[in-house]
């Protein structure tokens, strides 16, 4: 390999190389059918138009045309690769799911890492949690683990996300990203304290995907094969280290090499380096759940792991890299509603809104049969059902088995063995305000007994240089919240926000901005 050329840049080499001394395919349309010049488009005359009959052209452009499907509306910039879980420790005491049916069991998994604001083409470098989502191809079915790089989540209620990502994204007239939204927002909702937290602090620009663990965040259902029940959270720990990337050269790297992490993940399985994470379940009894001094299925807390030791399963490997992107990664398809027997949601609010969310909006991006392309498609298990027909159902359609149910015929019957086991739920329906449910105390703890000095130090410097570019008052309520968890966190921030605010007080004349995006009626429109 030529020197400063790693294996990302020599791919298009290497594919050749691979291909031996075969000769080129035939160039054809869409269709197969061969083309004999697709470099000079059919005119009437070296000088004339084009010919409508130039169909070579038209298959191209029409194609073209088509080429982008909408990115997703979070997580958008992402980097994917395949491998497997090999199950190292028997938890079936727990769960009865295949998955973990034995030690030395092996199950083909993909995973996708991801940035959650940015755009596709967005830098790999920013400070944004990191998606984390794995699929798990089982004999029943696949199932979706989609997490993150951190334990918890910066809001309770599911009613809240859109808005949430709202204020991540960017203004709706300036098209730039706001900090007035995005403070404003979480100055509101306390309960944003320990992810915000968790987010300014070193582990916010994870070096790359290999060095950050990731988690399933939610609290889960494990279901054993008696029917017992545990309540449980997942967790993937880093097996090359947490390794995290300084504020400045994260900086340099946004502009230098944007695309860092999906490079260095693509490099390191090429080169044979292959990421693994170790791969643990915390478990809770419904009984402790009872006793459990907060509500257990809140995902802006986590499970101390004095009382809920981690319990270790398995390993998860990647060993291969996509073969093409779009095909393998960007149509890939998380759902966390994708459970196999065994694993069952808990009553977390945020899991709940999510199990509906997900399959909406892959049939939005990739339509109603996206389970039928190959990367999604659960291929180790055979489909049967009585879903029909709908736009790109590429498969046979299930043939000519029945179509309706229940039916005389053999179609495909219920499975009573794996009911879910009863669960009792009672309580007056109502929109319960979950915003006040101790926003501070496991902030603190985090604050006070997880970082040391200096990250403490860093934490409160990078949370000062983005909430500056917030107005006054958010400021203000942003501290008064950083205060309530304890003082000398408030008392940091706000030190490191004086000295700001005083610089750029010397800098900033005062800008009069005479116009304003207040709402253009359609009477006014039409004179526009
Ligand atoms: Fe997501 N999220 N999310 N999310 N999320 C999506 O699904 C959503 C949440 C996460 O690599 C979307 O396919 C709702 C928590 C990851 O393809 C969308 C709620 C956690 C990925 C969506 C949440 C996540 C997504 C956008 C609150 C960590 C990328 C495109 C009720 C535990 C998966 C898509 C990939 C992607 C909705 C909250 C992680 C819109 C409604 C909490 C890793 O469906």
């Amino acid at each position: 390999m030529a020197s400063g050329r790693d294996c990302a840049k020599e791919q298009i080499k290497r594919w050749q190389e691979l291909r031996g001394l075969q000769k080129p395919d035939a160039l054809t349309t869409g269709a197969g059918i061969p083309v004999a010049d697709k470099l000079n488009v059919m005119t009437v005359g070296p000088q004339g138009p084009l010919l409508v009959q130039d169909v070579v052209f038209t298959d191209e452009m029409a194609h073209f045309d088509r080429e982008r499907i909408p990115e997703r509306v979070v997580h958008a910039k992402g980097a994917g690769a395949f491998g497997f879980f090999e199950v190292t420790h028997d938890i079936t005491k727990y769960c009865k799911a295949s998955v973990f049916e034995h030690i030395g069991k092996r199950t083909p998994i993909a995973i996708r890492f991801s940035t959650v604001a940015g755009e596709s083409g967005s830098a790999d470098t920013v400070r944004d949690p990191r998606g984390f989502a794995m699929k798990f191809y089982t004999e029943d079915g696949n199932w979706d683990l989609v997490g993150n790089n951190t334990p918890i989540f910066f809001i309770r209620d599911a009613i809240l996300f859109p808005s949430f990502i709202h204020t991540q994204k960017r203004n709706p007239q300036t098209h730039l990203k706001d900090p007035d939204m995005v403070w404003d927002f979480w100055s509101l909702r306390p309960e944003s304290l320990h992810q915000v937290s968790f987010l300014f602090s070193d582990r916010g620009i994870p070096d790359g995907h290999r060095h950050m663990n990731g988690y399933g965040s939610h609290t889960f259902k494990l279901v054993n094969s008696s029917g017992k029940s545990v309540y449980c959270k997942f967790h993937a720990k880093t097996d090359q280290g947490i390794k995290n990337i300084p504020v400045e050269e994260a900086g340099r790297l946004a502009s230098e090499d944007p695309d860092y992490g999906l490079r260095d993940l693509y490099n390191a399985i090429a080169n044979g380096n292959f990421p693994s994470w170790s791969f643990y379940i915390q478990v809770m009894t419904f009984e402790q759940a009872e006793k459990f001094p907060f509500n257990p299925f809140d995902v802006t807390k986590v499970w101390p792991h004095k009382g809920y030791p981690l319990i270790p399963v398995g390993k998860l490997v990647l060993n291969r890299n996509p073969v093409n992107y779009f095909a393998e990664v960007e149509q890939l398809a998380f759902d966390p509603s994708n459970m196999p027997p065994g694993i069952e949601p808990s009553p977390d609010k945020m899991l709940q809104g999510r199990l509906f969310s997900y399959p909406d909006t892959h049939r939005h991006r990739l339509g109603p049969n996206y389970l039928q392309i190959p990367v999604n498609c659960p291929y180790r298990a055979r489909v049967a059902n009585y879903q029909r027909d709908g736009f790109m159902c590429v498969s046979d359609n299930q043939g000519g088995a029945p179509n309706y149910y229940p039916n005389s015929f053999t179609g495909p019957e219920d499975q009573p063995n794996l009911k879910e086991p009863r669960v009792l739920v009672s309580g007056d329906v109502q929109r319960f305000n979950s915003a006040n449910e101790d926003n501070v105390s496991q902030v603190r703890d985090f604050y006070t007994k997880v970082l040391k000095e200096e990250e403490r130090e860093r934490l409160c410097a990078n949370i000062a240089g983005h909430l500056k570019g917030a107005q006054f008052f958010i400021q203000k309520k942003a501290v008064k919240n950083f205060t309530d968890v304890h003082p000398d966190y408030g008392a940091c921030i706000q030190a490191h926000l004086d000295r700001f605010n005083a610089e750029s007080s010397k800098k900033d004349c005062v800008h009069s901005c005479t116009q304003t995006s207040s709402h253009v009626a359609p009477i006014e429109r039409s004179n526009l």
